[in-house]
């Protein structure tokens, strides 16, 4: 150690080694606790704790840090109470997700952390989107994220990089370069010689860094962290480390060559520290053994702490009161001037008057700035919010929607616009596990709204016709929602931005120019969870979203002697079964119309629902049309087979026979 050191106070270089021996000194504790069954899974951090430590050292307890697997010397450095620690491992109350998520997958607002989700990769876009409020707002804060060097083979390292640069956000990007994924030695995860080099390919500044120097790494930092706040660009640092034990305690280190351990265990950082502290006269030996006393004690007294407490009482109402954030609905009452105007125009309206009503509202997608966005929802938008507000993203759907989860951390909300609905599937990720389950596993909201324009009916093929909202309605933490009128779409869209919880907002493309309505011309919003019954009658109940509702009402004006409920669900999470069990109870005969093929469904889940619920109320069996189970073809008479418009009438009609 050499050099920089001097710059550093006895004061700051003794609070250093008391930092780094305090994750040692835990993990020392949880080894033997593992030995004895007391803790379950263990991923060991034992030799990279100067990382950890530096990083968060130099930042300040305000700026957020994303910490992965093996960083607890990040949680210790920020001065969680242990006991807090300890119960959050043992899934006691006192941790912070009421056991419902392990080891370090939670984060904590109080203390600006935000820990990883299972999936390894998401966290670099949570970065990015808390340290683009943290610009919109114009404060001088950074944010640290980590990622292993393994998982930086993952897309979202990329469009995370890729998206910092473009958007000049003060992300510093820490990889731990530790030599290992779980066993895969560096030489099978990339092909460069060092990671950090993958910083000119991005257009941002990189570094690499002796981390198990902590005196290296706290004093490089220091210095970086000022220039990115005063001058807020994206930093990747590589930190040269060495993982000293297997990846989870029960998966041995056999792969490892020997050898690399001993090269390794002279570069300890708190071994390499604690010599150099003695050298420089800053440390005696009884200074160090009082200090191990202390941090021993405090252990001790934490984990009985734990220990002590009660666990948890499984609770339903609890468990299911916790996947969404309560939001209580505002009534906006529409007005009674109104314009007559197309699907789309209602949904450009509804969205132009919650930039108007919400000021930390930003939208984000692919063109959706001067272009206007690919079916021009958003035109004109950028001249009137700014482009700090209307944001082009580049084409990265997955860290876009993890960015929206760190804008919602940081207190803005967002609308992310993907093009097509089909492209869903390179941002599903961070929708179904981060957006949604977020709430649930640690009581932050995620204050997201994905537009989905969807849908078959132009000859657009496979991949820009789906309408795929069962993929999200089977996820808890997801409210799902789809209009088939204007006057719906506007007030919809307004309540889903108001609504905290992440909402997924279907826009069928075949209404947006072909459905018009006199549509209210004042900000009003619509309750989740209400159907619209838009036909009473007295023989069937339809029930329908989107198309279906428009080709139901084809097939009732053919036929005028047919009395039918028609009930155009509006939201399919939450579900309005109430409005459905009185139709039954009515109508005593129900089909169920989607436009989606039919397998795994909604109206194979309402269905089942009726069934259960209505069984004594039915004449006959409850029938779903859908479209067939093939991929969606191209061409007119194809795409014409595929769907179920012409099989509904004659299924309806079978079932009034019935
Ligand atoms: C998307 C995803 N794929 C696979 C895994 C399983 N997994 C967990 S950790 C890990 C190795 C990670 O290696 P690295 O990024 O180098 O971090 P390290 O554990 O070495 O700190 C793997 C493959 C995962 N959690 N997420």
């Amino acid at each position: 150690m050499e050099v920089q050191e001097q710059i550093l106070s006895q004061d700051i270089l003794l609070d250093l080694y008391k930092k780094l021996l305090k994750p040692r000194l835990i993990e020392e504790k949880m080894l033997i606790l593992i030995r004895q069954g007391k803790v379950s899974k263990w991923f060991s951090g034992m030799g990279q704790e100067a990382i950890a430590v530096g990083v968060t050292s130099i930042l300040h307890n305000d700026e957020y840090i994303l910490p992965m697997h093996r960083n607890l010397g990040v949680f210790t450095s920020r001065n969680i109470p242990l006991s807090r620690l300890f119960s959050q491992w043992q899934g006691k109350p006192n941790g912070f997700t009421k056991g419902r998520d392990r080891s370090f997958h939670f984060g904590t607002q109080e203390f600006n952390i935000v820990g990883m989700i299972s999936h390894l990769g998401p966290q670099l876009g949570i970065a990015d989107g808390i340290a683009l409020a943290h610009k919109l707002r114009k404060e001088n804060k950074i944010t640290a994220v980590f990622t292993g060097e393994g998982a930086t083979s993952e897309g979202d390292f990329h469009e995370a990089l890729n998206v910092a640069a473009v958007w000049d956000l003060p992300v510093m990007f820490i990889i731990e370069n530790n030599g290992y994924g779980l066993s895969t030695p560096t030489r099978e995860q990339y092909k460069c010689e060092n990671l950090a080099d993958k910083g000119i390919g991005y257009g941002i500044e990189s570094h690499i860094i002796d981390g198990n120097n902590i005196v290296e790494v706290y004093t490089k930092l220091h210095e970086i962290a000022e220039n990115m706040r005063q001058n807020p660009h994206p930093v990747l640092i590589e930190m040269k480390t060495f993982r000293m034990r297997g990846h989870e305690e029960a998966s041995g280190t056999k792969y490892i060559p020997q050898e690399l351990f001993e090269e390794w265990k002279i570069k300890d950082p708190i071994t390499r520290f604690n010599n150099y502290l003695t050298e420089m006269g800053i440390l005696s030996e009884e200074q160090d053994a009082q200090l191990r006393k202390e941090i021993k004690e405090e252990i001790d007294t934490h984990w009985k702490i734990t220990q002590d407490e009660a666990g948890l009482e499984a609770n339903l109402e609890t468990e299911l009161n916790d996947v969404y954030k309560p939001y209580e609905y505002q009534h906006f009452e529409a007005g009674s001037e109104s314009k007559n105007i197309r699907f789309i125009d209602a949904i450009s309206e509804g969205l132009k008057q919650s930039f108007e009503r919400h000021e930390n509202l930003i939208i984000m997608g692919q063109d959706i700035a001067e272009y206007g966005g690919a079916f021009k929802v958003t035109e004109g938008f950028v001249y009137a919010f700014g482009k700090d507000r209307v944001r082009n993203t580049p084409i990265c759907e997955s860290i876009i929607v993890s960015s929206a989860a760190g804008l919602s951390i940081n207190k803005y909300k967002s609308v992310v616009e993907m093009q097509f609905a089909d492209f869903v599937s390179t941002g599903f990720n961070p929708i179904v596990n981060l957006l949604a389950k977020q709430h649930y596993r640690w009581g932050e909201h995620a204050d997201v709204v994905v537009r989905m324009p969807c849908g078959a009916g132009s000859g657009a093929g496979p991949f820009h016709s789906q309408t795929n909202e069962a993929w999200f309605t089977k996820t808890p933490g997801l409210k799902v929602v789809y209009p088939a009128f204007p006057v719906d779409a506007k007030g919809l869209l307004n309540t889903a931005i108001n609504d905290p919880n992440p909402v997924i907002f279907f826009e069928h493309k075949n209404l947006y120019r072909s459905k018009s309505q006199d549509v209210p011309t004042n900000y009003y919003t619509i309750p989740f969870g209400q159907a619209s019954l838009i036909k009473e009658g007295i023989d069937v109940t339809i029930i329908s979203y989107g198309s279906g509702v428009h080709w139901a009402l084809e097939t009732l004006a053919n036929n005028p002697s047919i009395s039918a409920d028609l009930i155009d669900l509006r939201t399919l999470q939450p579900l309005d079964y109430e409005t459905i069990r009185k139709s039954v109870q009515k109508t005593n005969r129900v089909i169920i119309l989607q436009e989606d093929s039919m397998f795994g469904g909604i109206a194979s889940d309402l269905s089942a629902w009726i069934m259960e619920n209505c069984f004594e109320y039915l004449d006959a069996p409850v029938k779903r049309v859908a479209s067939i189970e093939t991929p969606i073809p191209f061409m007119d008479n194809l795409e014409a087979q595929y769907l179920p418009k012409e099989r509904f009438e004659k299924e309806l009609l079978v079932l009034l026979q019935f």
